[in-house]
């Protein structure tokens, strides 16, 4: 009921009238203007007259729980936290994933973090307006298999930005995904096994949304934001339940037809085809990034000749086109 007066009113050009939602959403008028007033407490600009009829003005920019909790796949009712500050959304759901709480699956929003992390510990700036966000999944699968969740996830954020903020995203190796030419997202995975089956993977996102790029401070030419790239602020709510709609819905894929997932992938990769510089660990390799293999691990080409398979790293890439 809750977000179908909102609905109602998103979709509507015109202002409509009390009466007209409530036959429409089968309700009394007493229960349409009571949620009227709920989505007036929460920032929403909805302007009413008993002669015209309500319209949706402006929809703040928050995450309501409730809001995105209806979005999501029917397994996430009751199973989706919202916090204002965090240190780490991926902490947080990791703590409810080992308690037992995310079964089979969960979501951490946070507004703001505190601790965001990186890579290799590695720093994670998390103002307002962005979308911090970790998912628990439980697929059956063994944790070799695990970099693959990585690779499905890149495609999967890609995707959504493209659908929600109508911009073009690409994906850099391993799971940077990039907007002119410049980061607008990073994913942290990270995961508990028994034996070597995977018991849950973390899979945590960042999306610079509605940020100021000022606010990020990684400096010109290295990383934008959806609002910048777009010229405008995105429904961050619908970016949420468009990337974890396609994440669940492509989970089977990791034990079978994982080979769609990987040729979408390099369709979508900026990284393919070009001469890059590779950090592995502290030693550099060069040459020509070639292919991912089915776990997702980079093969590259390097300038002596040799085909060579780099499972992390950090790839720097030359000033050729991909071509
Ligand atoms: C990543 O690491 O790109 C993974 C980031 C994952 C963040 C999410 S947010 C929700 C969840 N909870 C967490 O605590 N983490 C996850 P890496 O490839 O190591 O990139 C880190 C580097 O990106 C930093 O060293 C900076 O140079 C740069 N960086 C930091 N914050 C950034 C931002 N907001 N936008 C673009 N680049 C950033």
């Amino acid at each position: 009921m809750r977000r179908r007066v909102l609905d109602a009113l998103k979709r509507s050009k015109s202002p409509v009238s009390g009466q007209a939602l409530a036959d429409e959403l089968k309700v009394s008028r007493t229960a349409v203007w009571k949620q009227v007033q709920k989505f007036r407490s929460l920032g929403y600009d909805i302007v009413g007259s008993p002669k015209i009829g309500y319209a949706l003005m402006s929809a703040p920019d928050i995450i309501v729980c409730e809001e995105l909790e209806a979005l999501l796949p029917a397994e996430f009712k009751g199973r989706v936290v919202c916090a204002d500050r965090i240190g780490s959304t991926n902490d947080a759901a990791k703590d409810l994933a080992a308690a037992g709480s995310f079964k089979p699956v969960g979501l951490v929003v946070a507004e703001e973090q505190t601790e965001g992390r990186g890579r290799f510990g590695r720093r994670w700036v998390s103002p307002g307006g962005g979308i911090w966000m970790s998912l628990v999944v439980r697929p059956q699968i063994p944790v070799v298999a695990a970099g693959r969740v990585a690779i499905l996830a890149a495609v999967a954020v890609a995707e959504a930005i493209a659908e929600v903020a109508e911009v073009q995203a690409w994906i850099k190796w391993p799971n940077d995904v990039m907007v002119d030419g410049k980061k607008v997202c990073g994913i942290l995975t990270e995961m508990a096994a028994e034996f070597a089956l995977v018991e849950y993977l973390v899979i945590g996102i960042g999306v610079n949304a509605n940020i100021r790029a000022s606010k990020l401070a990684q400096g010109p030419g290295v990383a934008t934001t959806l609002m910048a790239a777009s010229g405008g602020p995105v429904d961050r709510t619908a970016l949420i339940s468009a990337l974890v709609t396609r994440i669940v819905a492509a989970l089977p894929a990791l034990e079978d037809g994982f080979g769609a997932v990987r040729e979408r992938w390099k369709e979508l990769s900026e990284t393919l085809g070009r001469q890059v510089k590779l950090d592995a660990g502290g030693s550099i390799i060069e040459g020509r990034a070639a292919d991912i293999d089915a776990d997702g691990a980079l093969i590259v080409e390097t300038t002596a000749g040799e085909r060579r398979v780099f499972r992390a790293g950090e790839v720097t890439m030359g000033n050729d086109d991909k071509s």
